[in-house]
């Protein structure tokens, strides 16, 4: 190397050590501003909550042992067009002078595809363990394909899915509803999926949800008129109101109208939800289906095509294993319908 080569490197590197002198210097003057910065906060700290009820304006919010009325700071609202709803029941929040300041990362979130705005998400709940999806049988009538949209967005969220189905007691008057929750049960248990049949009415099973719900933060949600809330209300003690049924279509009222959470007494939260009346997977792609059904998943791998959907392809292992009765038929329509509809970009819609 030669002196022209090495002199021009000497001098950068001067000018580097300078920089990083000044920049040392610099930093003790800032030292005595984020001095000034902790002693504002330890004037003002914030607190950390968790929301229990939003109500268009309002958000009730836990903190301090109470519950306080809160709003959202106007700052936040910028990131409002992502999703359709920015604030979630069961998000953790800092609050400075009753405004919601932060939303905390959330550990789990429940969410589906807003069904006005096909493009945003709606959030359903966050930091929750289950969710327990809420179907009944014979009013409403059993759908069996709305768990698995429910087992998915669960998953996708980090959540635990318990399958209830409420209202056993009304089986004995249906044949064809009876054989299909014969079907449905053995398929899901069979599968590894936790399902309690219960009767909210008559409480058998209560005993095994309660014990299920126990120690942990779970969201109800389903169908309006399955029961949500009826069964809240026994496991609280809690009045939430409730609907009727509409004789002429099995169908609930929309009775409940917010979502809220509450706290068990035995330890644990549970939260209330409005009916839906559509679930579209928030961000479910045609390629990721597949992985969500593992039965066929394994099945598929005898296809003769590697890139058999399994819809109509010649010598499909899983149209097969459904026809000899190893894959459930109820889980392969449902597939179907999933399928369906990540190509098409919809949202089912239950009735
Ligand atoms: N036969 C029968 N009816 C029940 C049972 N549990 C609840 N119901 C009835 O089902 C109807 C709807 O109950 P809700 O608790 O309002 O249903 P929900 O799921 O909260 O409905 P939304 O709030 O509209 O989503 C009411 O008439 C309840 O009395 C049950 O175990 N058996
Ligand atoms: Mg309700
Ligand atoms: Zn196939």
């Amino acid at each position: 190397m030669d002196e022209e080569d090495f002199f021009p490197r000497q001098r950068k590197a001067e000018r580097l050590e300078r920089k990083l002198a000044q920049k040392l210097d610099r930093s003790r003057y800032k030292k005595t501003d984020t001095d000034k910065i902790k002693i504002k906060t330890i004037e003002r700290p914030l607190s950390v909550g968790r929301v229990l009820s939003i109500a268009s304006q309002d958000i009730e919010v836990f903190y301090e042992n109470h519950i306080h009325k809160a709003v959202l700071r106007g700052a936040l609202k910028q990131y409002k067009n992502r999703s359709k709803n920015l604030i979630a029941v069961g998000d953790e929040v800092l609050i400075e002078d009753r405004f919601i300041t932060h939303i905390l990362p959330r550990r789990t979130l429940l969410s589906r595809i807003d069904h006005l705005h096909k493009h945003k998400e709606q959030l359903i709940a966050a930091n929750v363990d289950q969710v327990i999806i809420t179907l009944s049988v014979v009013s409403p009538h059993l759908k069996p394909f709305l768990f698995d949209r429910y087992i998915i967005a669960a998953v996708k969220g980090g959540i635990h899915p318990l399958l209830v189905i409420n209202k056993i007691e009304l089986l004995p008057e249906d044949p064809k509803e009876q054989l299909l929750f014969n079907q449905f049960f053995k398929d899901y248990v069979s599968l590894g999926y936790e399902v309690i049949a219960l009767s909210c009415k008559t409480n058998a099973g209560m005993d095994l949800l309660q014990a299920a719900m126990r120690n942990k933060t779970s969201v109800f949600s389903g169908q309006s008129g399955t029961g949500k809330s009826s069964l809240i209300n026994k496991i609280t003690g809690l009045q939430y109101a409730i609907g009727d049924i509409v004789r002429k279509t099995n169908k609930g009222m929309h009775t409940t109208t917010s979502t809220r959470m509450v706290a068990l007494d035995g330890g644990g939260f549970c939260i209330d939800t409005p009916g839906i009346r559509s679930f579209g997977v928030w961000k479910l792609t045609r390629e990721e289906v597949e992985g969500y059904f593992h039965e066929i998943h394994e099945e598929g791998a005898l296809c003769r095509f590697a890139s058999c959907t399994h819809t109509h392809e010649p010598s499909c292992a899983v149209i097969k294993a459904v026809k000899e009765m190893r894959i459930s038929s109820l889980r392969y329509d449902s597939y179907l319908k999933l399928l369906d509809e990540a190509k098409e970009g919809k949202t089912a819609h239950i009735f």
